[in-house]
């Protein structure tokens, strides 16, 4: 039997209903050039739920009212809704304590606020900070900054041919002089899932924190801070089928209440005077000003939408519909796969020979196929493997075995074409 139709059977026993799902999005109904859309294009931002575009609606039509702050009707509904976004995702990646859940815009202000907050308060000259060489720009530039402003260096764990972490190297960079280490929990160019536990193990015996970047593993992954024993964990709401501009900072109490706050304004404070102002308590100290709350709403009903769905089974077909695209297009020739790690998440990077990436991503998009073409905001990766970018697949829960068919049926025109 085929993965394909191995699957099916599979997906019809764990009772996946794909069709069902596909219904509750309605941005996959579109034609584009005349094409229906297929999105391959999930490690970028996932496409929303009726769920939380209703939620968001809602709350744009029957509460919109400033939180924390009024003692009226709308606004003790609109606190209500939004507080109770922050106990769903306390209890979606287990962390002991509501205060320990911030908001912010996203994964890329999370590592900034941990790499400003902590980073200003306890780095200084000659420290070092470990990252690796497959990060995102987010988790690499923040550090640059605060390396550059306190004089500590920047180390990185290099990554081999497959894509994996070289994590004899990290055994051998960690020292008494590591002050933090930042790595990814799932590579966004290369799909590699890292041995997290192992590191933050190590980094714990010798006394290091470690901060996850969680933007790509926490639709993929189910997350448990607390077995994790990760002292900071970063996501995005848009990667996990909510809205954009809202996002998540975890971090452990006794941290958070030692670091300084990010931001001054409103709602951080609990008196100010000219003299001496006074922080709020955990987790309003880092929240200054009106937040996203819509946002924050529409990040509520994406957790209960997934979780209704379940993140497991979610998990286990994405990786059907990796293993089949893997396969299918490791048929062709003149593609090369970039990220061929053992524990991946539903990414699929590849060069074809002799085409651009982005000339793959314009010839694909006259198909209907919505891909990701660059670099990805992962330049040394592309250093690393002495390319200029790569083409990238990436699934989400409501793609389709015939999705991928039309997705390896558009890249053997281009290999005709251009081959
Ligand atoms: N990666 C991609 O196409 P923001 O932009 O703050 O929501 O997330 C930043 C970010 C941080 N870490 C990782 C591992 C990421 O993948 C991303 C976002 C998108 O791969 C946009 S560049």
């Amino acid at each position: 039997m085929s993965l394909k139709s191995d699957a099916a059977v599979q997906s019809a026993k764990t009772g996946y209903d794909v069709n069902r799902i596909r219904k509750d999005f309605p941005i996959l109904k579109q034609l584009v050039h005349g094409k229906p859309l297929v999105y391959l294009d999930n490690a970028a931002t996932t496409q929303k739920p009726l769920q939380v575009l209703n939620a968001l609606e809602k709350y744009y039509y029957t509460m919109n009212a400033n939180i924390h702050r009024g003692v009226h009707a709308l606004s003790q509904e609109a606190t209500e809704a939004y507080e109770s976004s922050r106990i769903k995702i306390k209890k979606f990646i287990n962390a002991l304590g509501k205060n320990e859940i911030i908001f912010t815009r996203g994964t890329t202000e999370s590592i900034n606020l941990v790499a400003q907050s902590y980073g200003r308060k306890y780095f200084n000259e000659g420290d070092e900070i470990i990252i690796s060489q497959m990060e995102h720009h987010s988790n690499i530039v923040p550090w640059q900054l605060i390396c550059e402003e306190k004089k500590a260096k920047l180390r990185v764990i290099p990554i081999d041919d497959t894509g994996e972490l070289v994590f004899e190297e990290f055994e051998k960079m960690i020292n008494e002089k590591t002050k933090f280490i930042s790595v990814v929990y799932a590579s966004n160019s290369l799909g590699t899932v890292n041995p997290v536990k192992q590191i933050i193990e190590l980094a714990h015996s010798f006394n290091v924190p470690v901060l996850l970047d969680a933007a790509q593993a926490v639709n993929h992954l189910k997350i448990d801070v607390q077995e994790l024993d990760c002292d900071f964990l970063a996501f995005s709401g848009h990667k996990l089928y909510g809205p954009t501009g809202i996002g998540v900072l975890y971090g452990k109490v006794n941290h958070l209440e030692n670091m300084p706050p990010y931001q001054g304004g409103g709602d951080m404070i609990a008196k100010v005077t000219f003299e001496k102002t006074l922080y709020n308590e955990l987790p309003y100290k880092f929240e200054a000003g009106t937040p996203n709350i819509a946002g924050t709403i529409g990040l509520g009903a994406a957790i209960d939408y997934v979780e209704k769905i379940g993140l497991d089974k979610i998990a286990s077909y994405e990786n059907e519909l990796l293993d089949y695209a893997t396969q299918k297009i490791s048929e062709l020739s003149g593609l090369k796969i970039i990220g061929t790690a053992k524990n991946k998440i539903s990414v699929l990077s590849f060069v074809l020979e002799n085409v651009h990436p982005h000339d793959v991503g314009t010839f694909l998009d006259f198909e209907g196929v919505a891909i990701r073409t660059g670099h990805h905001c992962t330049q040394p990766v592309m250093d690393r493997y002495a390319i200029p970018a790569t083409s990238r697949a990436s699934f989400g829960m409501y793609n389709t075995f015939e999705e991928v068919d039309v997705l390896v049926n558009g890249l053997k025109k281009i290999l005709e074409v251009f081959g």
